[in-house]
This record gives structure tokens, sequence and C-alpha cells, in this order.
């Protein structure tokens, strides 16, 4: 009975990482969904009686383990090292003739470059041990858990050698980046700029839940190290990583001349945008290791290989109609509506103007023939006018007197380049101004993105923020509507309760004040011990603080003045919303009092806002430039010239994990 329980455990597993590989690594499913999931059930539930037999590369295991705390350094023995890149023919023959002069004529190796993150994972007798991102190319960090979650990743290999390791491009599909968007976007979190931003954020959560939730793929394309097999080409490299059950970068070609190599890059360029994954060139690189070794490496890059570069595509169409559209703010956004045409794999049909000045600058005007291009490959823009195709019938914009929305007065002022929309109650910021109160920075209410916030106010469930904390009431109403369960409201009406708590430095930073962002909201929750301090406090009062200018302490103040924002925050105050200070009421911890900070480069886990924020919590103050006044200088991978120049003033430079001693 126990060999028996055995035997059906492992008989399981090697069914389902088959079946696992068929659909995650060749795309080519033998079973379907339903099949894999009711194994996949069956292995759960021996598993369940006998957790004696759990190993750690059963399917089992792919998302596991509590949120970790931080991620642990890996120090890369063979480090990763980056490419050379090069942008047009002219050059890449240059590298060609380099090599020859080396090494004689060479066969390459041209593989498509995918636009992810790279990382590196590292077997022992045929099981999945540690993975690790590229970090420095000397030192990564430990993401081991995280990479699990990624199904094309094999937990076990076809066959157990004593050691492998491997590098590859962790990155997210077209797809599911347009997915994960629309989640986020829905839930009022922020916004992936583009599909590598979405791949590494993902990659670097703590919780590897949120990793697997993400579904990420992967491309290998590189034995960093080997024991127990050998291989005399980079190309019998690839095959073998396939053979132990790697997804490789698909489609590689081996070429004998570098007018094979210019041949591919071509046909790569024509179909670029049609792969499901973002790529932004091609890896060309020699296939024979003996040459690779004579031709060695400089302090970075490896000199028998180059990334060849495509440029962002640009097209010419035609602008058809500028609109304007309205801001959480305000502020008239102006756009294009074009012509469709195709760009960088979509249709493109509208483009961003930015605002009035872009449009002067660049002589914009309807009627116009004009180039467009996508910035930084995701959001399309008008990038310049083709004057030789004006006809004369260009109408020149002007910005609308009125707001499109409300017809409220459109001002612009002095030294601004925006125009805004004067009225409190217009409809368009009103709606953006919910969608920002319940956005992850401000009151990070779960379950209200735009999508809900938009079929709260057509069904006239809300009229302003207030109305929110006293959705209660609507329970039975609410549910039934739209895109709403019973569960959902329930959840929905949980996460608005909940922010209740939140401090008030998320509450005034929800207001959406003009001139307050998320740093000077938590200033003034610093240095105030209730919003109805705040909203008594004079100007002078808050121009007193730190790092407050007249302009901010104005705005402050006319907010707090309005009737209409009173009546709001009477309201807020009566449903229960915390209107105490926490940090205030707290012991004031200044230890970084008079001393000024500089941040450069990016730090392993902060970002630059999350740093600074915690300097000027504890008092310090921070700077953009290194003087002989600046007392730290806090310095992340690839700090540039702020690095050199404190080394220079002999200003004491710290990595981030001195500086988190510092705070402890
Ligand atoms: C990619 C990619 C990146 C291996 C040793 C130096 C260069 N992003 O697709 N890097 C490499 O090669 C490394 N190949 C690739 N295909």
């Amino acid at each position: 009975m126990a060999n028996d329980i055995i035997g059906k455990i492992d008989e399981l597993r090697s069914f389902l990482n088959y079946h696992n590989h068929k659909y995650h690594v060749e795309d080519n499913p033998e079973i379907s969904d339903a099949q894999y999931d009711k194994m996949y059930r069956e292995l759960e539930k021996l598993e369940e009686q006998r957790p004696d037999l759990i190993t750690a590369d059963s399917p089992t295991q792919r998302v596991g383990g509590k949120p970790l705390e931080g991620f642990v350094k890996v120090i890369h023995e063979v480090p990763m090292q980056s490419l050379m890149d090069v942008f047009n023919e002219e050059e890449l023959l240059a590298f060609d003739k380099r090599v020859k002069n080396a090494v004689g004529d060479v066969e390459y190796v041209v593989e498509t470059k995918i636009d992810g993150l790279s990382v590196s994972l590292q077997y022992n007798d045929g099981l999945f041990s540690v993975g690790s991102t590229r970090g420095d190319g000397l030192t990564g960090e430990d993401v081991t858990l995280n990479l699990k979650t990624v199904k094309s990743i094999p937990l076990k290999l076809n066959r157990s050698i004593p050691l492998i390791e491997v590098r590859g491009e962790v990155y997210i599909s077209k797809n599911e980046f347009g997915r994960l968007n629309k989640e986020q976007e829905e839930k009022g979190a922020a916004i992936f700029a583009n599909p590598r931003n979405a791949a590494a954020g993902s990659l670097r959560q703590l919780d590897p839940k949120i990793a697997a939730s993400r579904k990420l793929d992967i491309l290998v394309f590189n034995v960093q190290k080997i024991e127990g097999s050998s291989f005399k080409t980079h190309s019998e490299s690839l095959e073998l990583m396939k053979s132990l059950g790697f997804k490789v970068v698909p489609d590689y070609a081996v070429c004998g001349s570098i007018s094979g190599v210019i041949g591919v890059i071509n046909d790569v360029r024509d179909k670029r945008h049609d792969f499901p994954y973002e790529i932004d060139g091609v890896v060309v690189k020699v296939n024979s290791l003996e040459k690779r070794n004579i031709l060695g490496s400089t302090a970075k890059a490896p000199k028998w290989a180059v990334a060849f570069k495509y440029p962002a595509e640009k097209k010419q169409t035609k602008i058809k109609r500028i609109f304007v559209n309205v801001g959480r703010t305000g502020v008239l956004t102006p756009n294009a509506e074009l012509e469709p045409v195709r760009l960088a794999g979509t249709t493109v049909s509208r483009a961003t103007l930015h605002n009035m000045d872009y449009i002067n600058d660049k002589d914009i005007r309807t009627g116009d023939t004009v180039w467009v291009r996508k910035a930084g490959d995701i959001i399309p823009e008008v990038v310049k006018v083709d004057e030789e195709r004006r006809t004369g019938d260009e109408i020149p914009f002007e910005m609308p007197v009125e707001c499109p929305d409300c017809k409220s007065v459109v001002i612009r002022e002095e030294g601004e380049s925006a125009y805004r929309c004067t009225g409190l109650e217009c409809p368009a910021q009103l709606f953006r101004s919910i969608v920002h109160f319940a956005s992850r920075n401000a009151m990070n209410i779960d379950g209200l993105g735009p999508a809900i916030v938009e079929v709260l106010l057509n069904k006239g469930f809300i009229k302003s923020i207030a109305d929110l904390y006293y959705l209660e009431d609507k329970r039975e109403e609410l549910i039934g509507i739209e895109r709403m369960g019973e569960k959902s409201v329930d959840n929905l009406l949980m996460s608005i309760g909940k922010s209740k708590q939140n401090s008030i430095g998320k509450l005034i930073f929800g207001f959406g004040i003009r001139h307050i962002g998320a740093r000077a909201a938590k200033l003034l929750e610093d240095n105030f011990s209730s919003v109805d301090e705040i909203m008594e406090a004079g100007k002078e009062e808050i121009e007193a603080i730190d790092d407050f200018g007249e302009i901010m302490a104005e705005s402050v103040v006319l907010f707090f003045k309005q009737e209409q924002n009173r009546e709001l925050l009477e309201r807020l105050g009566n449903a229960g919303v915390n209107f105490k200070s926490k940090s205030k009421n707290a012991a004031i911890d200044r230890r970084f009092e008079n001393l000024t900070f500089v941040l450069t480069g990016a730090l392993p886990t902060y970002s630059r806002k999350e740093a600074s924020d915690i300097v000027e919590s504890y008092g310090g103050k921070t700077s953009s430039s290194v003087s002989k006044n600046t007392d730290y200088v806090l310095a992340g991978e690839d700090a540039g010239s702020k690095l050199d120049k404190a080394v220079k003033l002999g200003v004491s430079v710290i990595s981030e994990d001195q500086f988190k001693e510092m705070i402890n």
C-alpha cells in the first residue's frame, strides 16, 4: 500500500511534468486544461495524505511559502556580461572585421533579442536550486521562489547532470501585459509603462503569489557553467538545453557569413512586431567556443557578440482632428485623432500632443501630415510635421475657452504651460478625482478602479468622494448592477471600510489638492496633529514647513477654505474616516536632522522616492547634486558622475544595506 502511493505520486508527477512541458515549453498541448487539473488535484490529495513525500520539484510546489522579507544577494561565479550595441550595418561590419582579424572566418548564430530581464538558473543533479537576477552582472538577487512560478522553467531536468547554470530572459507577453494593465487600471493601481517594467516589477515581488498571477515566461540562450557534459559550439549548447527541457530562443539562425547575418536581421526587422513578446533587436554571436575564448572580453562585454538594435518605428499619417481631454486636476491635454496607421504592431488612431507649448513649438495643425512614433514603444506621440506636404488648408489649433466636459471657463495661469478647467463640479474631474482618491498611493481601495467608479457615477450611487463611505446603506441595490456580484460588493464595501483607518497623509494626497503630492501630504501629516488643525491653519503656518513654498501653502489654504470641501470633510468625519495624524503624534525620530543625502543609481530594493521619503521622515534633506555640503551619497547600480564627484570630494558613499543599517 505504502509503495502503491509512492508509485502513484511518481507517476502523476511525471505525467504532469510531461504535459506542463508540452503546454508551456513546446506550445503544443496534448491534453485539455481540465484533464491536467484533474490529475493535479489527485496529486495534491495524495500529497496531503503523505506530506513527508512532498519534494521541491513536485508540480504542486511552484507557488509556495510565505512572502519574503527581502531578497538575498547571489554572487555570479560566471559574470552575466552585457552586450555591446550596434545600430547600423556599418557598425556591424566593423564588428565582423574585428572578429575576422583575430580569429579568421567564423560562423555566427543570430538570435532575437528579447526585451525582458536577464536571469540565471542553476540546477544541481538535475534539480532547480537557485534562480537569480542579473543585478550588476557580478551580484544579483535570489528570486528562486518567483522563478519557480514560471511554468516554462523546469523544476527537474529530463536528464540528471551534476551541474548546469543557464542564462535566459524572463518576459511578459504582449497579451498578458495588456491583460495585466487592464486589471491594474480596474484596481486603481499603477499602470506599467512597458512589458519589460511589468516583468521586472513582477520578479521583484516579495510575495510569490503575486509573481504567479502575472504569467511570466522565459527563453534561455546561454550555458553559463556545466559539469558532466560538454559542447564545442553555441548552437550545440542551445540544442543541449532544449534536450534537457528548457525553453530555448526559437528560430535561431546559424550563418556562414556576415551577409547571411544581415539577411536575418532584415527578415526579423520586417516581422519584429508579430512576435508574441517585445524584441528590441537581434544578438549576433560567434558560434565556435574555441574562437570565443581567443576573442575574450572587455571589462563588461564579450568581444564575440553584439546586439543589433532596431530604431523605434516612425510612420507618416494625417491629423484628422485635435481634441482635448480633461484630467483629474482639470488640465486640458490636447490629442490628435489620426488617420489609422499600423505602427510597431498595432493600429494607431490617436496620439498625444502633450500641451500647447508642444503644439506651438512644432507648429502642429489639423490636417497636417505628421510623423508618429511610440514613446518607449507603447504610447504614440506626434514627433514632427512634414511641412513639405502642407497644402495651405491646415488649421492652427487653439485651446477651447470653455471646458469640453462642463463648459466652465478655461484659464492658463502665468508661468504654467497647462490650461485648466476652473469648474469644481466638472464631471470629468469628478470621475478622475475619485479614481485618484481610490488609487494605491492615496486611499488604496482595492476593487475601486476606473470601471467601477464609472458605473457608480453613471448609476447615481455617488456624486462625491464622501458618498463612498455611505455606500453600505445601498448594499442590496448595488448587488446585481453591472459587474457587481454579492461577493464583489462585499469586498468593495470592506476595502472602503478598511480605508477609514488610513493615515491622514494618504487622505490628503487623495484629495488631489493642486501642488500637493504624496510627499507634501505626508509633510502635512508630520507637522499637524489632525485634519482639523490643518483646516484651521493659516498660510504662514503651513509655509513654515520645510520644503513648503508659498504656492503650495496657498493651495492648501484655498482647498480647506472652500465651502464645498468643508462639507466633504464633515461627511467624511461623520462616516468615521480617520482625521488624526499618526506621525505627528508619534515620538519623532530626527536622526538625520542637518544631514544632506544625494541619491544616485538604481538601488536594489528602494525606489529613489522611497529612499528620499525615509531620509525626510527622519528630518534629513535630499539634494540632486553632490557638493562639499553633502553628507552622504547613497549609491546604487550604474551610479555615474555623482559617485565620481563624491569620491573626489571625499564625501561618504554608502550602499543601500549601509543605509538600512543607519535606519535599523
Ligand atoms: C536576449 C539575449 C541577451 C550571453 C552572453 C553575453 C550575451 N535578450 O534575448 N543576451 C544574450 O547573450 C548574452 N542573448 C540573448 N538572446
